[in-house]
């Protein structure tokens, strides 16, 4: 895609922005990529020999936590010093602009709200909270966990505070996210690969519901052809284009 091209196709979206009173945003594992986040699926996916979404699961967590942890310690260890980039920080700008703003992530890594986003819904959790499998405790820990870290109310062994493959969202997480899908006159779905369900739908559920539908992405993705809008690229050099002067 052309620098004229993206300008212009980021100018359209502007304009569609400007006039709206609910924008909802979509982002996956793409909008962190610029602050050195491995995404899912692509070349940095991997850690050792596994792929994430074969750790990703209960399942592996039943098999061999202490596997399992070492792949979620060293992700949190990765995360630590990141900070969220220019997309993040395009986003913060666009909450502030618009009358209501939802952002919804599949990501776990904290960083939009590292950036300074207010109304988040985070769809499969945040990897900085574990939770108890014996009270159910949920808690921030963002100390350098224990290979089997435990609770300090019950002794019980901890697990992510996230989603795995498989298991079911919060359904009161999933309620606030189709509330403000279908209530949206313009929705942004952004770095995401558009695989992972019940996430991948809620895009052609908005333009269903009579949305805008834009999509910013490095590469086009299975969904390509149903947006009114696609913009390939890095997030971090297309969200400012927009957001500059919303
Ligand atoms: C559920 C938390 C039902 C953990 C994650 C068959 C068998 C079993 C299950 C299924 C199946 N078919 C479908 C399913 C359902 C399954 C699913 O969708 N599987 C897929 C893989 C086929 N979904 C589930 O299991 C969900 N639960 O359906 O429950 C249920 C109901 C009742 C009772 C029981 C069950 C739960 C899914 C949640 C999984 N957890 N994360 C963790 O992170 O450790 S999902 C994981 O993938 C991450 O959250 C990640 O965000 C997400 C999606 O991936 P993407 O974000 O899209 O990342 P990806 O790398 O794929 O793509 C990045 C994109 O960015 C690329 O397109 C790239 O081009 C682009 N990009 C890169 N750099 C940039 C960029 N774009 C812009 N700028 C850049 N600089
Ligand atoms: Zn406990």
């Amino acid at each position: 895609m052309t620098a004229l091209d993206t300008a212009a196709r980021a100018s359209l979206v502007r304009e569609r922005l400007g006039g709206a009173q609910r924008v909802v945003v979509l982002t996956g594992a793409g909008i962190s990529a610029e602050s050195g986040v491995p995404t899912f699926r692509g070349e940095g996916g991997l850690w050792r020999e596994y792929r994430a979404v074969d750790l990703a699961t209960p399942e592996a967590f039943g098999r061999n936590p202490q596997l399992v942890w070492e792949f979620y310690n060293w992700r949190r260890e990765v995360l630590a010093p990141l900070a969220p980039n220019p997309g993040h920080e395009a986003l913060v700008k666009m909450e502030q602009s618009v009358p209501h703003f939802t952002l919804i992530t599949q990501n776990i890594d904290g960083l939009h709200e590292k950036a300074g986003s207010r109304n988040i819904i985070e769809l499969h959790g945040n990897i900085w909270h574990v939770r108890c499998l014996g009270c159910g405790e949920v808690s921030e820990d963002r100390s350098v966990l224990a290979p089997m870290p435990r609770c300090a109310g019950c002794g019980q062994l901890l697990r992510p505070h996230v989603v795995w493959f498989g298991e079911a969202l919060d359904p009161s997480v999933l309620r606030r996210a189709y509330e403000a899908v279908q209530k949206a006159g313009v929705m942004m779905v952004i770095g995401t690969s558009g695989t992972v369900e019940p996430a991948a739908s809620m895009g052609i559920l908005a333009k269903r519901k009579g949305a805008f539908l834009v999509e910013i992405n490095l590469e086009p993705t299975p969904y390509t052809s149903f947006y009114d809008a696609s913009i390939f690229g890095k997030s971090g050099e297309i969200l400012p284009l927009i957001s500059e002067s919303l």
